[in-house]
């Protein structure tokens, strides 16, 4: 039980005693140099647990999707990806402004292109017509509340871009928490793929870092974007310590989340004035509608003033993260505020 019940994101984690232990004993050197042996081994077990060539390690989930589509992308392309995806939405548009790249945004049900979207929103070649650079997936996806893209379903997709010699870069930011939902191994996801970022700082509760993996010419090129955008770091290994604990002690541990999500989304379903699908809470993502109006803002102000804290996201839509700083007495406390707010609705 915590003081207060921090359901915001997944981000908000601590790191670990464990963390903090091997950070202060990090054996370090200049990573632009590549002379970080611990920032080496972090990306060699990277590399490995993707299945790829090598990888990069780089500041946070937004430099690692911008780092890709960069590297694999030129000036004044287009790249298709979902509507809700996070590249579109949450990163400030930098692959228009690093990237001079057109969007095309596609409506989807779960968050996930299909291989017949890509097929048709592939451009024909065409002088008047953009030329698609690359096509993104998200997975876990976060708008679509954690839902969750088997392996089978990326190869689809994957297998329908390369057809028309397009690249795929997955956004796994909560890759993990995919892999262990659906209980299979990570390469199976990033098999199909040519690049794949994923997060060290959310559910793994690292403090800083994701991985940018993929072939090694296209991680020679990944670095290159990676220090031109001031994110070559120096004795970074520190940081690349903790990253190396939370793979190693934070992995199995996320059933544990989506226990706890889905135990959220039993008791709110019944709750006046709540609209969401219990069954469809796959990982540690949670997400409803509110249907009252100033509704949401009446629920969060009174988690607020009972100590638990929670995400508007969207007009009349709140998210709640699990992750390991919230346990299950949390949720039920966290459940009881829900409770007594929605009442009187
Ligand atoms: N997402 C954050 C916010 O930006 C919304 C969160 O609290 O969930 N891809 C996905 C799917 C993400 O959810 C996030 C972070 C990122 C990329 C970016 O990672 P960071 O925050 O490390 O830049």
């Amino acid at each position: 039980m915590h003081d207060i019940v921090d359901l915001r994101s997944d981000t908000l984690t601590q790191p670990t005693p464990a963390m903090r232990e091997a950070m202060a004993r990090a054996q370090v050197g200049d990573d632009v140099w590549e002379e970080d042996p611990t920032v080496q081994r972090l990306e060699a077990e990277a590399a490995r647990r993707t299945g790829k060539e090598a990888a990069l390690f780089v500041t946070s989930g937004t430099q690692g999707n911008l780092v890709s589509v960069l590297a694999q992308t030129r000036h004044g392309q287009e790249i298709l990806l979902d509507r809700d995806s996070h590249i579109l939405n949450y990163e400030g548009g930098g692959a228009a402004l690093f990237g001079g790249l057109q969007t095309m945004p596609v409506a989807t049900e779960r968050g996930f292109l299909t291989a017949r979207q890509v097929r048709e929103q592939i451009r024909p070649s065409n002088i008047h017509i953009p030329v698609t650079g690359l096509v993104c997936l998200e997975n876990t996806h976060n708008r679509h509340g954690g839902s969750c893209c088997a392996p089978e379903e990326i190869e689809e997709v994957a297998a329908a871009a390369h057809a028309q010699g397009v690249p795929v870069h997955l956004d796994g930011a909560r890759l993990f928490n995919a892999a262990v939902a659906l209980g299979r191994p990570l390469a199976d996801f990033t098999r199909p793929v040519d690049s794949v970022t994923f997060c060290l700082s959310k559910g793994l509760a690292a403090p800083v870092g994701s991985l940018v993996c993929g072939s090694g010419e296209f991680i020679a090129r990944a670095r290159r974007v990676r220090k031109m955008l001031g994110g070559g770091m120096r004795q970074v290994g520190i940081l690349a310590a903790a990253g190396l604990v939370a793979l190693d002690t934070m992995v199995d541990r996320l059933a544990e989340d989506h226990d706890h999500a889905r135990r959220l989304a039993r008791g709110l379903a019944g709750l006046p004035g709540l609209q969401l699908d219990p069954g469809k809470v796959q990982t540690n993502i949670v997400i409803f509608h509110v249907d009252r109006e100033g509704g949401a803002q009446e629920l969060s102000d009174g988690c607020l003033a009972r100590k638990v804290k929670i995400h508007q996201f969207g007009p009349g839509a709140i998210r709640c993260v699990t992750h390991k700083d919230v346990d299950r007495e949390d949720i039920d406390r966290a459940l009881d505020a829900f409770r007594e707010i929605t009442k009187p609705w």
